[in-house]
């Protein structure tokens, strides 16, 4: 949802597209920050088509995302959260913020604070665990506003920018987002006790252990089957703490009542692994509406996963990536290319390609996808599939289905190398049955 004050009329909001009337805004208040002289990085007014065509170029940029604030509708102010790019391993935890500005003619109403809160919970939200943001030293309300919100100064830059004719100081700042994260409790080596490789061209692929949820029990089924059914645990909080633990980053759940149900059914147990994790939770099976999914965003799920609607109604997808930027991803489960619904049930007539296609401009954060025929089966994930899909389209994908050694990690990291549109892989029964120790798995996709 976008930010609200109480007082009516003021948001905060991501944009991934511009109307004419919202472009003519923006540029008008860019232009009334550079004049005033501070909050945005010119120091001359460009004239309106460069601005334009700066927006436009902006809305384009995967890295970048476009967050705008509005008074009774009208864009009076924005700022830009930058994502590292895909081959920055390094700093792939870090997100910034820039551009930031409000024009003069809307400030002191609470706006920048509730553009800035905003932008922390979209990063917050796809995982980052530090955001960035550098402002020069005149701006005192705006340090002010950061410092309330836990940024902290760690440096100065005497020779910062330009104003005015002279050289203007400016101050460092960073906020921790993740307060339970293990780097933050480990330092900033805990890459180390994974056995990282020196190999640190490589961009590591994040392991997200599953946990599928059958009538409040942790178990694994295969191919989908809810009466083969392998029980693991019946306390799903252990089980997320047991997941921290082991050093995974997030954790990816399964409402399998909820798939086939149409509508949450584990609710409880999805509630202990939340309140038992340490890193960010995204959760599938049974959302079907909006209000379903803001209910578990707001109970600190960090990303919905969405499946049946994604075929049935991909509007509702639109409505929701523009509702909750970064926080809806797209579950694409195919049986033979073609993607099935409601809980594996039924086989529609769509290619799983062309559907992340649909995904890809409804604007989901990534897609996971998952080859039914494999899921449980320990024999490997279907690469081809995977690699044609994250070809395909631009946003990340998640190899799931079939993982059963560390040999199949390897292969799809080395497919990975050539592939950079992979970005993970959800691995379930190897895990449990003990033929895959987390620690040989971090090892590997490191
Ligand atoms: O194993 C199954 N039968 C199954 C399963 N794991 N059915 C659905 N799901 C998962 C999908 C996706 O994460 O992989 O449920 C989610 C989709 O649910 P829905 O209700 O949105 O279709």
């Amino acid at each position: 949802m976008s930010g609200e004050t109480g007082t009516p009329g003021l948001i905060a909001e991501r944009v991934q597209t511009l109307s004419e009337d919202d472009l003519q805004a923006l540029c008008e208040c860019v232009d009334a920050s550079i004049l005033e002289g501070g909050g945005f990085a010119w120091v001359r007014p460009q004239g309106r088509s460069v601005l334009e065509r700066y927006f436009r170029g902006i809305l384009l940029v995967p890295e970048r995302l476009l967050f705008v604030a509005r008074q009774d509708g009208i864009i009076v102010g924005s700022a830009q959260l930058v994502r590292p790019s895909r081959s920055n391993e390094a700093q792939a935890m870090t997100a910034s913020v820039t551009q930031f500005h409000i024009a003069p003619y809307a400030r002191g109403i609470g706006l920048g604070r509730l553009l800035i809160e905003e932008i922390i919970k979209g990063a917050r939200a796809m995982g980052y665990q530090f955001l960035n943001l550098d402002v020069r030293e005149s701006q005192g309300r705006a340090i002010a506003l950061f410092q309330t919100l836990g940024f902290e100064k760690w440096g100065t830059n005497p020779y910062y920018a330009l104003g005015d004719g002279q050289m203007l100081r400016g101050h460092y700042f960073v906020k921790r987002l993740q307060e339970n994260s293990r780097l933050l409790q480990n330092g900033a080596s805990s890459e180390t006790d994974h056995g990282k490789s020196a190999d640190m061209t490589a961009r590591a692929l994040t392991l997200y252990p599953a946990i599928d949820l059958k009538d409040g029990a942790c178990v694994r089924l295969r191919r989908g089957e809810m009466d083969d059914a392998t029980v693991y645990s019946d306390d799903p909080g252990a089980q997320a703490r047991a997941w921290c633990a082991a050093g995974f980053n997030w954790l990816h759940v399964v409402d399998l009542n909820g798939a086939f149900a149409g509508r949450s059914a584990n609710n409880d147990a999805v509630k202990q692994i939340v309140a038992n994790a340490k890193v960010p939770v995204q959760l599938g099976g049974g959302l079907r509406d909006l209000a379903g999914i803001e209910s578990w965003l707001e109970a600190g799920i960090s990303r919905v996963i969405l499946g049946s609607v994604a075929v049935k109604n991909p509007d509702l997808v639109k409505e929701a990536c523009r509702l909750f930027p970064g926080r809806i991803v797209a579950g694409i489960d195919a049986r033979m290319g073609l993607v099935a619904t409601e809980g594996w049930a039924e086989v529609s007539d769509m290619q799983a390609t062309d559907l992340g296609l649909r995904m890809q401009d409804a604007g989901v954060a990534a897609i996971i996808f998952t080859e039914i025929t494999r899921d449980g089966m320990l024999q490997g994930l279907d690469l081809e599939q995977t690699a044609g899909l994250a070809r395909t389209v631009s946003v990340p994908v998640i190899a799931s289905g079939g993982v059963g050694s560390l040999d199949d990690l390897a292969a799809l990291r080395r497919v990975a190398a050539d592939v950079p549109g992979i970005e993970g892989v959800i691995v379930g029964r190897a895990l449990y049955d003990g033929r895959i120790s987390p620690a040989d798995a971090l090892r590997v996709l490191s």
